[in-house]
């Protein structure tokens, strides 16, 4: 469904007003502390957040699907959903595929189609825990880890093929989620599968094109239940360190076991400038890819205060950061819950930006942690929205992207033109 910009405008104005004096007031108080607005509101403008291809339609557990219907049917569909999103916040300018899931059969189309939409495309994932069809070898017992060297061969392939559809598309990075690992206690030697695995990245790194990143996310378990060959942040390090420069770690928020303080991790990626993207998300208990701060907004201000406080550093070189959302939706409608998940990133990375960090550095050097603490809570607490909602206005999106999608109906004009019982790939 193609958006007519005009549509947007004219939203806007009848909110223009109300807008207005919640922005003056905002601008008022963020320069009595000292805070530069306009430089705010282009850092916020500037931020791009990636769409995952395959949360574009209702995911599901091994328990049930409940498709919500006019989901897309089609990578091209799916740039469109992507599109409409990027017209409604200015924040969506990219596409993350996975493949097999998402084949592009025709890249130069394709690549003219994200133009079209003013979408770029971020890293490519690569799949090998899932046996396709035309499979020789299955993957059943691990991919890239495995003890027979024609699945390892078989994996590693795959992944060179992904490296090439992301040239095509003019991607500049692949990402590799491994799901290799075992379920019971003796099943596989930890150390031989650790080099198996590290040979296998070898020769994936040997292949990528001058200016790509590989990124190594990690994850503690599922799909397997006892161990899993880069399980944990310092096993992906491990593995970036090993390989060389263009080899970086990918924080997946729910891969993270209860309580895990992600914030110090992110800390420590940076510091060695080993930290390549995230994959935004939030999570009460598993990997449940539920809504970016629906369940911990101050655990993702907190992250995001590090990342701001890291990039502001000298003593951090740390390559451009992938910023990309991975959810999945079991009973909201996808779009909404994508545009749910970039504002709350959004306001997470406003309330880091205006954390006052020099009073913050001299009550951490005193040891003043009450001080310390009500700097950040300051930060946290102050409603930033009117800021985000200026930086959409003056870039020609919605003031309010979620309630111009309800008040259009959009998702029920999406099912007139695709249907109801339509389905998307992905998880
Ligand atoms: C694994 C993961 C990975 C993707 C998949 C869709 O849990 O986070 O990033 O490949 O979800
Ligand atoms: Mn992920």
């Amino acid at each position: 469904m193609i958006l007519d910009k005009s549509l947007i405008q004219q939203y806007n104005e009848q909110l223009a007003a109300t807008q207005q004096k919640k922005f003056n007031f905002l601008k008022a108080t963020l320069q009595d502390e000292g805070h530069d607005v306009t430089a705010l509101l282009e850092q916020l403008a500037a931020f791009q957040i990636a769409i995952p291809s395959w949360a574009l339609g209702t995911g599901g557990t091994r328990f049930g699907r409940f498709s919500g219907g006019g989901e897309p049917r089609s990578l091209e569909e799916k740039m469109e959903d992507v599109g409409l999103l990027h017209a409604l916040n200015q924040s969506s300018g990219a596409i993350s595929l996975h493949i097999p899931w998402d084949i592009p059969q025709n890249a130069t189309a394709i690549k003219q189609l994200a133009a079209s939409f003013e979408l770029q495309f971020d890293a490519v994932n690569s799949n090998t825990f899932q046996d396709q069809n035309d499979q020789n070898y299955s993957y059943k017992f691990g991919s890239l880890s495995h003890t027979d060297k024609q699945v390892r061969d078989q994996a590693i392939a795959h992944n060179v093929e992904v490296i090439k559809h992301g040239i095509d598309l003019g991607s500049k990075a692949l990402t590799i989620w491994l799901s290799d690992g075992t379920d019971f206690p003796g099943q596989q030697n930890f150390r031989r599968s650790f080099q198996r695995t590290l040979d296998s990245f070898q020769q994936i790194y040997d292949a990528l094109p001058e200016d790509w990143k590989v990124f190594i996310e990690y994850k503690p378990y599922e799909p397997h239940f006892y161990s899993t060959v880069v399980a944990d942040w310092g096993t992906s390090l491990l593995f970036c360190q090993k390989l060389g420069e263009k080899a970086l770690g990918l924080v997946d928020l729910g891969h993270h076991l209860p309580n895990t303080n992600i914030e110090q991790i992110v800390s420590r990626f940076l510091m060695e400038g080993k930290l390549g993207g995230f994959h935004f998300n939030d999570s009460k208990y598993g990997d449940d890819d539920l809504t970016v701060g629906a369940m911990q907004p101050f655990q993702l201000f907190l992250i995001f205060n590090e990342l701001v406080e890291g990039m502001a550093s000298q003593e951090v070189q740390n390559p451009a950061l992938s910023w990309m959302i991975d959810a999945s939706h079991n009973v909201k409608d996808p779009l909404e819950d994508l545009l749910q998940s970039i504002e709350a990133i959004k306001i997470a990375l406003a309330q880091a930006l205006i954390v006052d960090r020099k009073k913050l550095e001299n009550a951490q050097e005193q040891n003043d942690t009450t001080t310390a603490q009500e700097i950040l809570q300051h930060a946290f607490r102050t409603d930033v929205r009117p800021l985000l909602a200026q930086a959409r206005l003056e870039s020609g999106a919605a003031i309010d992207p979620l309630a111009f999608y309800r008040q259009n109906k959009i998702r029920q004009e999406l099912i007139n033109q695709r249907g109801v019982k339509t389905y998307s790939t992905g998880l």
